[in-house]
């Protein structure tokens, strides 16, 4: 279980409108494919176009606040994600190694947001966060 007041203490201070546009943008550019589950969020043709595109913004909020809220039930993620990983099994067909991929590339953009504050203790922490939701997400999959 990892260390809550601290990832609560921290949590409190990200941006998650600014955190999860970038998030959602990097994962599109850096793991191409994972733009199949988009192209109705019209022009991702390059990485300017994704970082500046409108609905992938809002997406990354949109998914970033459901992280929040998982930050927020460290104790049940799997209860807590159990709608939305039916929701990406069922409906949605996300390959659950997609789930992963942007639980690393959201430790990337917090390292570059929050610089030396964002310390080897608290990576370490976070990790322990995003390989939890990630699994609470591909939970329906199993
Ligand atoms: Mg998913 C929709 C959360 C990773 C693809 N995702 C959503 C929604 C939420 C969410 C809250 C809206 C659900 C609704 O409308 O009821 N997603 C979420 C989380 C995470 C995640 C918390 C991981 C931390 N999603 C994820 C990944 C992919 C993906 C890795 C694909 C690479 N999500 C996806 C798609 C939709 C959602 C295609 C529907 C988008 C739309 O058309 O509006």
């Amino acid at each position: 279980m990892p260390n809550k007041a601290l990832i609560t203490g921290f949590w409190s201070k990200v941006k998650v409108d600014e955190v999860g546009a970038e998030a959602l943008g990097r994962l599109l550019v850096v793991y191409p494919w994972t733009q199949r589950f988009f192209e109705h969020f019209g022009d991702l043709s390059s990485a300017d176009a994704v970082l500046g595109n409108a609905k992938v913004k809002a997406h990354g909020k949109k998914v970033l606040d459901s992280f929040s809220n998982g930050v927020q039930h460290l104790d049940d993620l799997k209860g807590t994600f159990a709608e939305l990983s039916e929701l990406h099994c069922d409906k949605l067909h996300v390959d659950p190694e997609n789930f992963r991929l942007l639980g690393n590339v959201l430790v990337i953009v917090l390292a570059r947001h929050f610089g030396k504050e964002f310390t080897p203790e608290l990576q370490a922490e976070f990790q322990k966060v995003v390989a939890g939701v990630a699994s609470a997400l591909a939970h329906r999959y199993h």
